[in-house]
């Protein structure tokens, strides 16, 4: 009964909603994959395969709600950045995993992961109690910050040396993950631009919208965490030409 109810209020004609609908799906059938494929991959990708689906069904779960929660309450904020403070994590480790044979530490990991944490709360506390206020943009800037510092430890720090190092398909999948946090990553601030009352530095892009912020937030799941369990697929299935 509720479950007709929930659908009689569903707008297929808005593209956020759809977004839910299609991202729920799209996690769904991409964690099905990945853990299919697992016991296709040798030894040594299982973890990674294995990482890379539960970073899709942990998304999977939360878009369960969130397609429901959004027409009915708006934005999902609190979902979202469970949903986030559980995933991005895990990316973290699959950035962890693929250096590790060439001498990756859980120091490293832990540097990625305290940053990201610190990119999410101040996030979180910006679109939580500021959304609505012109000093939005203060929070963003920092989360922003601890974005940059991710950035660079996947491009140039530590996290690249290893990679560069160890040469071969390693460091073609670390150029290719660091790709997606620098290009598929910079769709969130840009939601948060949109969907906050001064997310760029005071001023308002129109007014503030709930809808784009979803939106954008929706596409670069998808993008992103799809996406990074493929690259991580693709070189779980490569053939070892260079020694890695
Ligand atoms: C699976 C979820 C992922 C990969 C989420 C990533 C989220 C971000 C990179 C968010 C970044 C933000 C900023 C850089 C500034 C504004 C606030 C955020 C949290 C949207």
């Amino acid at each position: 009964m509720s479950l007709f109810l929930e659908i009689a209020k569903f707008p297929v004609d808005d593209p956020v909603t759809f977004t839910f609908f299609a991202g729920y799906m799209a996690m769904f059938a991409a964690s099905v994959f990945f853990f299919m494929e697992r016991s296709r991959v040798s030894d040594e990708w299982k973890t990674s395969l294995l990482v890379s689906g539960l970073i899709t069904g942990i998304a999977a779960v939360h878009y369960y709600y969130m397609r429901n929660y959004y027409p009915v309450h708006g934005s999902p904020v609190v979902l979202r950045y469970v949903d986030w403070t559980l995933t991005v994590p895990l990316m973290c480790v699959e950035f962890y995993l693929i250096t590790k044979k060439a001498g990756g530490t859980t120091a490293i990991l832990w540097k990625l992961i305290l940053a990201s944490v610190a990119m999410l709360v101040l996030g979180y506390i910006g679109e939580a109690f500021y959304a609505d206020q012109s000093q939005s943009w203060v929070w963003g800037a920092l989360s922003g910050a601890a974005y940059f510092y991710i950035v660079w430890l996947v491009m140039a720090g530590d996290v690249a040396k290893l990679a560069n190092a160890a040469g071969g398909k390693v460091a073609k999948a670390n150029s290719m993950l660091a790709k997606f946090v620098v290009i598929g990553w910079a769709i969130y601030p840009i939601g948060y631009i949109l969907g906050t009352e001064g997310g760029l530095f005071g001023m308002s892009i129109g007014s503030a919208d709930d809808g784009l912020l979803n939106l954008c937030y929706n596409i670069a799941d998808a993008v992103n965490k799809i996406g990074f369990g493929l690259v991580v697929y693709s070189l779980a299935i490569s053939k070892d030409e260079a020694a890695a």
